[in-house]
């Protein structure tokens, strides 16, 4: 399966992240890709620049505002100050109920908060130029797969599916899994699905499409009581307006087991077999891993090999995005199963 990678990926290497109140080194880190990019070279599959530009497509699923505020968001912060060149900007206040975001405050910090769902989303001075490319790299995979190629994957970092219309978190600034369905849309589709098979609920994908029947999102996760990102994914949000029922959520909770995972996903393949899909878009997180060390579900490396083979099942163009996964020394395997396991099917 061809692979579009990230060029410019290590410019995004914040340091640290909060956890439990302290500093600690972030789990979301280059190495993580060097492993995916590996293991795909090892098992012969080519990888190639981005080749599309996606500015007009992240003009479609994300928040002009945002986007000019994200481009210039470092530089703005080293105008406050030279020295924070070796600081890492954190958001501390959010416009949460009954305090307003339509007006861009002049305060940085205060901005930061505005577009930002957590504190959990370190930026650092390559953090734009890197993020801009991932989304590149997922405009390219669908647009090889709308002009006929069966399958293609997203090989990048930072994630994208916990970012919304206007707001970071989660390690995630630009939706990559949108931007790839909406190529799909953009070059003729009719109806696109997004299954999103990371740990942590895709509320940015499902925000971005909640109103629309154009794309069906499904997603397979930790149950937000109890795991991130806390304020969305649960069964009952089905969709609203021309997109009721076309969203998805199957929460389960930290600990199932992999058995009951897989029934999970068979219930999401026979949601999108329904829905008469021209292309699926797919979400890839590995953090459903046993070892992943922020994660509880229990998925070993050979049950990636099986999900490749239950999405080949489905007879669908598919365009494969990268998301999470912590356990970076296996992230490769994991992830080459996958495709692997779709390709041989
Ligand atoms: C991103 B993706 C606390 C650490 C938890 C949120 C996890 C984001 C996961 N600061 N941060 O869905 O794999
Ligand atoms: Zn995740």
């Amino acid at each position: 399966m061809i692979a579009f990678h990230n060029p410019l990926h290590q410019g995004h290497a914040p340091e640290h992240e909060f956890y439990r109140g302290e500093r600690v080194p972030c789990f979301e880190t280059p190495a993580r890709l060097d492993y995916v990019e590996e293991a795909l070279r090892m098992r012969n599959h080519p990888l190639r620049p981005p080749d599309v530009d996606s500015m007009e497509v992240l003009g479609q699923v994300h928040a002009p505002r945002y986007l000019a505020f994200l481009q210039t968001a470092w530089q703005q912060w080293l105008a406050l100050d030279p020295a924070n060149a070796l600081v890492q900007p954190f958001p501390s206040v959010w416009p949460v109920r009954s305090l307003r975001s339509d007006v861009e405050p002049d305060n940085f910090v205060a901005r930061l908060g505005l577009y930002s769902m957590d504190n959990g989303t370190p930026m650092a001075a390559g953090t734009w130029a890197a993020a801009k490319a991932g989304a590149d790299a997922a405009a390219s995979a669908a647009n090889l797969v709308a002009h006929g190629a069966s399958s293609a994957f997203c090989c990048t970092r930072p994630p994208g599916h916990h970012a919304g219309s206007d707001f970071m978190g989660g390690y995630c600034f630009l939706n990559n899994a949108a931007v790839a369905a909406q190529t799909l849309l953009g070059n003729g589709a009719q109806r696109v699905v997004v299954l999103d098979v990371d740990y942590h609920h895709g509320n940015g994908t499902q925000s971005i499409f909640y109103r629309r029947d154009d794309v069906l999102f499904i997603s397979i996760h930790g149950d937000p009581r109890t795991e991130y990102p806390f304020y969305l994914g649960h069964a009952d949000e089905t969709g609203e307006g021309p997109g009721a029922g076309f969203n998805l959520n199957v929460p389960l909770p930290a600990g199932t087991s992999a058995q009951t995972w897989r029934d999970a996903l068979d219930t999401a393949c026979h949601r999108i077999a329904a829905y008469r899909a021209d292309g699926l878009v797919v979400s890839l997180g590995l953090d459903t891993f046993e070892g992943d060390p922020i994660s509880r579900f229990s998925l070993a490396s050979s049950d990636f090999t099986r999900l490749g083979e239950r999405l080949a099942r489905l007879g669908l163009p598919t365009v494969f995005v990268l998301e999470g996964g912590y356990a970076a020394a296996e992230l490769g395997t994991n992830a080459v199963n996958v495709i692997d396991g779709f390709e041989q099917t």
